[in-house]
């Protein structure tokens, strides 16, 4: 691509990441919808080739240059194959896509991709595009979602904390992981710790020793400890709790993204003192941003051990009558 086409001003915006299914797809959706309403111009590009039901309004389609069922005929691959495929011929046809941003030159971006993993873990083509977009004078963050009901199993969690970590170090762009669909969070178990434990992921010790209850995964032990032990010595990773529906956590989302890619310091829009402490502040932010989300939507723990008493009391019952 030649220096010549690059665009001169700075363009803000989301790349929006993370596992199939984990919400990529609402969130563009209510994010457009949560930032158009505070007046700022976004143009959302769906970097998805699988993406057949496009509930937001698309400026740009990957749909117009490659799709995944045409390649999945063509070259006989699989569904997995395809995706790689297909971002390897995007790829190869940045100047298509660099044709259709301009045509928005004026927007924040948010840019939805597909849900495969290895995308992000070890695939180079979406890293490539991304390096492409920064000297092309794209600011963008990565928006990395995560299904937050993986917080209810700790083998899961260590799983997704692996996962989120990679995909940090291989995406290379300022990023900010969310927990997404905050109001399923306890629909398949309880959670064993404060919400906080979760999104500041400081001390993974007690993770282990939960995990350790497990018959399954006593002799994963030393394998789980090393893991955490990785995640813990980058320090990199942590969660903000979602709900698209909420917009108080969308709010607090729109703010860190803001804070990681530079928007928040720049005069698009009016700078307000509350905005400025908040990106001062980040610790306490953070902390205040999960207890709210854990009030709305965690049971109390003493709700939690009062069932837990009930449920004691009536297995007792049960066992004296037979
Ligand atoms: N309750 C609830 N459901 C959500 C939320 N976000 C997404 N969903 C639902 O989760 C399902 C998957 O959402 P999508 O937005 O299609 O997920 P995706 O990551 O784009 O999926 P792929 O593109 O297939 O990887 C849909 O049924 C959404 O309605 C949320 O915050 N709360
Ligand atoms: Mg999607």
């Amino acid at each position: 691509m030649s220096e010549a086409s690059r665009p001169l001003t700075v363009i803000f915006g989301q790349i929006v990441i993370g596992p199939p299914g984990s919400g990529k797809t609402t969130y563009c959706l209510g994010m457009q919808e949560f930032l158009s309403k505070l007046g700022r111009k976004v143009a959302v590009v769906n970097l998805d080739p699988a993406n057949d039901l496009i509930p937001y309004q698309c400026c740009v389609d990957i749909g117009e240059l490659v799709k995944l069922d045409d390649v999945m005929d063509g070259l006989g691959l699989g569904p997995n194959g395809g995706l790689i495929y297909c971002m390897e011929y995007l790829e190869e046809n940045l100047d298509w896509l660099l044709d259709k941003l301009e045509q928005f030159k004026d927007c924040y971006f948010l840019f939805d991709c597909p849900g495969q993993v290895e995308l992000y873990t070890h695939n180079c083509s979406v890293r490539n595009i991304l390096a492409q977009l920064t000297k092309w004078n794209f600011r963008l963050t990565a928006v990395h979602l995560v299904d937050s009901h993986y917080c209810t199993d700790p083998a899961k969690f260590i799983s997704i904390l692996c996962t989120s970590l990679s995909t940090m170090l291989q995406v290379e762009l300022p990023h900010v992981n969310i927990l997404s669909k905050m109001d399923l969070i306890e629909q398949f178990g309880k959670l064993a710790f404060n919400l906080d434990y979760y999104t500041e992921v400081l001390d993974l010790s007690y993770l282990l020793d939960h995990l350790a209850k497990d018959p399954f995964f006593k002799s994963f032990r030393r394998l789980n400890k090393k893991l955490v032990e990785v995640i813990e010595d980058y320090s990199l990773v942590s969660f903000i709790p979602l709900n698209v529906q909420d917009k108080e956590t969308m709010k607090h989302v729109m703010r860190a993204v803001d804070k990681a890619n530079g928007y928040c310091f720049g005069e698009s829009e009016q700078r307000t003192l509350e905005a400025m402490m908040s990106a001062a502040v980040g610790a306490d932010f953070q902390f205040t941003m999960s207890m709210d989300a854990q009030e709305k939507y965690v049971k109390s723990t003493e709700e939690n051990v009062e069932e837990e008493l009930m449920q004691l009391s009536h297995a007792r019952t049960d066992f004296n009558t037979t």
